[in-house]
């Protein structure tokens, strides 16, 4: 999988050499492009933003800055999403539907966003994080880097994978509590049954404590059978 960035602030990504990403990109795995805009500046000054017509405050990014530098890396087959909190809001699925893609080209804004004319001309599709404003789209395209990457085939480990289709079986449902060494702190045990050695009660268990964390905390999710479920698990 390769990535573009296109961005003004091509030194924020560095914190992707660590972990799993940083592996994933030594593996060669997923190819990781940075392109700073400000190399495709029309002046001497290196200029790369201008005043809005009809006025207001703030600067935009001009727009045959933008071209040039999105001309330097496509290709007939790449997918550029553009990081807006005006954008679809992302979640997995749309996330595995990005995974598909051999090419995505991610166009990060700043100042008061980009000259719509270009948005218009090479934009496939505007996706948001959330429901918030940043600075920049730099932190966006990173999160988009990192949940797209976990579905390129090599970068997870075998176990995560497995557990991953496993969640899926579930997939409304948050995880259920989890517990490591030891087996006591600070008086709280860990609950019995995971040291039972019975899979199978492991397993019911541990289904019964998702249905019961997700009416907690986000019961939003669950439909109204889940919800009497959760409601009797719960007395
Ligand atoms: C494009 C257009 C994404 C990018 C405007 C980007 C939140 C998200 C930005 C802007 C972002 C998100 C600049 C508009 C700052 C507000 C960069 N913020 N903004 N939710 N900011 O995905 O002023």
């Amino acid at each position: 999988m390769k990535f573009d960035v296109l961005t003004l602030f091509p030194e924020m990504f560095e914190t992707l050499k660590s972990s799993i990403i940083g592996k994933a990109k030594e593996r060669n795995l997923i190819d990781i492009n940075l392109v700073n805009i400000r190399d495709f500046s029309k002046d001497k000054h290196k200029h790369v933003d201008d005043t809005p017509y009809g006025g207001g405050a703030g600067m935009l990014m001009m727009p045959d800055v933008v071209y040039d530098a999105y001309n330097s890396v496509k290709t007939d087959d790449a997918k550029v999403i553009y990081l807006s909190p005006k954008g679809k809001v992302l979640n997995q699925n749309k996330v595995k539907e990005f995974a598909k893609y051999e090419h995505l080209i991610l166009l990060c804004g700043h100042y008061e966003g980009i000259d719509q004319r270009v948005l218009d001309e090479i934009v496939d599709e505007e996706v948001s994080i959330g429901d918030y404003v940043l600075t920049g789209g730099e932190i966006p395209a990173m999160v988009l880097i990192d949940t797209v990457s976990r579905y390129v085939d090599g970068v997870l480990s075998e176990d995560s994978v497995k557990e991953e289709s496993f969640s899926e079986k579930q997939q409304n449902l948050l995880e259920y509590p989890a517990y490591t060494r030891p087996l006591e702190f600070r008086g709280k045990k860990v609950p019995e049954v995971l040291t039972s050695g019975n899979h199978k009660e492991i397993e019911k268990w541990r289904k019964e404590q998702s249905l019961i964390t997700t009416y907690k905390k986000r019961p939003e999710l669950l439909n109204d059978e889940q919800k009497l479920e959760a409601e009797k698990l719960i007395k």
